[in-house]
């Protein structure tokens, strides 16, 4: 569900009508208290067929009293809210319709544009004050004034279906059963659809007398706060139509965050609530922050979340003491180790989920936003047995990489803007300098940049010309990018590859040539120079020249 702005429910049938069906249904049904968006998602998913928009949850989340002190534009500010983002219908405690007939107008036509299903009102004066405080000293609307007020009402709805409710505050104020069931009869001819009937009483003898008198004329809505422990099969008897939980929302709320604030402050942590609150998440997602995401996708071009695995589990011991006690990735470049360049080039293309497999003392390895997983067989084993370590962690878009490359940002630009299942990154520079054992890439076409486009696929990588084969298209620089169904190709390789008696001698270049004689197409795409990889000495000085914008 995540229409936030639709008027009907799954079933289809507009809110009023849904409203107007549970008046009308012969079973008791219940609304709950909310008070805004959240609160009203929560209600409904709790499954509450409707809700209540309480006048005193909805003053008290303001922070401000039952007394009309919120404006009736922000209580329907409000309302929008919560219409928002639930589907099920909202009946509005609308006080005394906050003014008189012109004023209740006004509010339902504003009720109705902002898929509110109905209105209760109630006869006494505005503004009024919360039934539970002074009760007896409120006086009442005078009737006939308050019948044209349901009457306007009626007459300025547009659908058919939106309610109107007729409160009496008979019993409240004092004035005993018969006014009750005199105001019941003058507001139900005026038109009203619904009477509720408050009373403030510990037990429901008051509400049970006027059902019993009144006989269904029109359906009965109660609001027990005062006599909630009564069982409810007492209002099914009677034959009470809707039973309202007026105000436990903003109540549990109140309690639950009086308790965070004061555990919190006691404790001057909040380790202690952390279990008993709501997490993060679970807000995210009544917020629906799932939906937006979907929506980005859709909508605004943004690519899905693109993960990466870097390969740094050997020591590079051509580096001679500078690994003594750090891997290569960790050999500082200009200040930086390796591995902290390479992972600033993710995050600069907004990729954060990056795993580290690492080998040769792991513990050095000291960078930022890294999740980390060691290959414990680095010294025996080669690249396959590193990537295998990252298969928890595989992703349906990932690009796999040495820890050990330098590269211009745009190559990891570009090849985040390759559609296939998997493609490799081939330098087809002449003549790159060449230090540790070249890849060498054979492709279905050499790089030609006056063909835009064509599709050029990898044909075999090896670690030294092969005449047999042509001559190589360039190098590969360490670089692939596997995803949709190239995750499954990979997964696939990976377990053929298991059982081969030098699976532990492997390396990237026989995974990639296994898929290849398997049939699959790795894309290739060129570029030109702007990278490099460490390898021995000599490389650290070239890389340092690199990233200063040289080489
Ligand atoms: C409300 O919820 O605001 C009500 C019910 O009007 S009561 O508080 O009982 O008056
Ligand atoms: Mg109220």
């Amino acid at each position: 569900m995540n229409d936030l702005t639709l008027a009907k429910s799954a079933s289809g049938s507009r809110r009023t009508t849904q409203l107007r069906a549970l008046l009308a249904s012969r079973e008791l049904e219940f609304l709950l208290e909310a008070h805004n968006g959240i609160s009203a998602r929560i209600v409904e998913e709790a499954g509450f067929k409707g809700i209540w928009a309480s006048g005193l949850a909805l003053s008290a989340q303001f922070g401000v009293r039952d007394n009309n002190e919120a404006s009736w534009t922000q209580v329907v500010d409000m309302l929008e809210f919560m219409t928002d983002v639930t589907r099920v219908p909202i009946l509005l405690d609308g006080d005394t319709g906050y003014g008189n007939f012109n004023n209740m107008r006004r509010l339902v036509r504003k009720l109705e544009q902002r898929a509110v299903a109905g209105v209760c009102i109630e006869d006494k004066q505005f503004p009024k004050t919360n039934s539970f405080i002074d009760g007896e000293r409120q006086s009442l609307a005078d009737i006939d004034e308050f019948c044209g007020k349901i009457k306007a009402g009626k007459d300025s709805q547009h659908d058919d279906d939106f309610c109107i409710v007729a409160r009496i505050e008979a019993l409240i104020a004092g004035w005993g059963l018969d006014e009750a069931l005199r105001r019941a009869e003058a507001y139900a001819d005026a038109g009203a659809d619904a009477v509720l009937i408050h009373s403030k009483l510990p037990r429901p003898e008051q509400i049970l007398a006027f059902a019993q008198r009144w006989q269904n004329r029109l359906p009965v809505i109660i609001v027990p706060t005062k006599y909630y422990n009564t069982p409810t099969a007492v209002y099914r008897k009677a034959g009470i139509s809707v039973a309202i939980w007026a105000n436990h929302m903003i109540r549990a709320a109140v309690a639950g965050m009086q308790e965070a604030a004061a555990a919190i402050r006691r404790t001057e942590t909040p380790v202690d609530v952390e279990d008993r609150i709501a997490s993060i998440g679970e807000v995210f997602r009544l917020q629906g922050a799932d939906e937006l995401q979907l929506a980005e996708k859709r909508y605004a071009g943004t690519r899905a979340a693109v993960s990466a695995v870097v390969l740094a589990a050997s020591r590079g011991s051509e580096l001679a003491t500078l690994t003594d006690e750090r891997p290569k990735v960790m050999i500082p470049v200009a200040g930086k180790p390796l591995l902290g360049r390479l992972t600033d080039e993710f995050k600069r293309q907004r990729i954060n989920e990056i795993v580290v497999v690492a080998g040769y003392k792991p513990d050095a390895i000291d960078v930022p936003g890294i999740r980390i997983l060691t290959n414990p067989d680095y010294d025996r084993t080669g690249e396959l047995a590193s990537l295998e370590c990252a298969r928890s962690r595989f992703s349906d878009d990932m690009v796999v990489v040495y820890g050990d490359l330098l590269f211009r940002s745009y190559i990891l630009r570009d090849l985040l803007e390759v559609e296939a299942e998997i493609v490799v990154v081939v330098d087809s520079a002449e003549g790159a300098r060449v230090s540790g054992m070249p890849d060498y890439a054979y492709c279905s076409a050499p790089d030609d940049r006056s063909i835009l486009d064509q599709p050029v696929y990898l044909t075999r990588i090896t670690q030294s010309r092969d005449p047999a084969v042509g001559n190589p298209a360039g190098r590969w620089i360490g670089m692939m990018r596997v995803r949709g169904a190239g995750r499954q190709w990979l997964e696939d390789a990976l377990d053929d590859l298991r059982s081969r008696a030098d699976h532990d001698d492997l390396g990237l270049p026989d995974l990639l040539n296994h898929l290849v004689d398997r049939g699959r197409r790795i894309a290739v795409h060129y570029i030109h120079g702007h990278w490099l990889d460490v390898n021995a000495l000599g490389d650290l000085e070239r890389a340092s020249i690199f990233t200063s914008g040289g080489g």
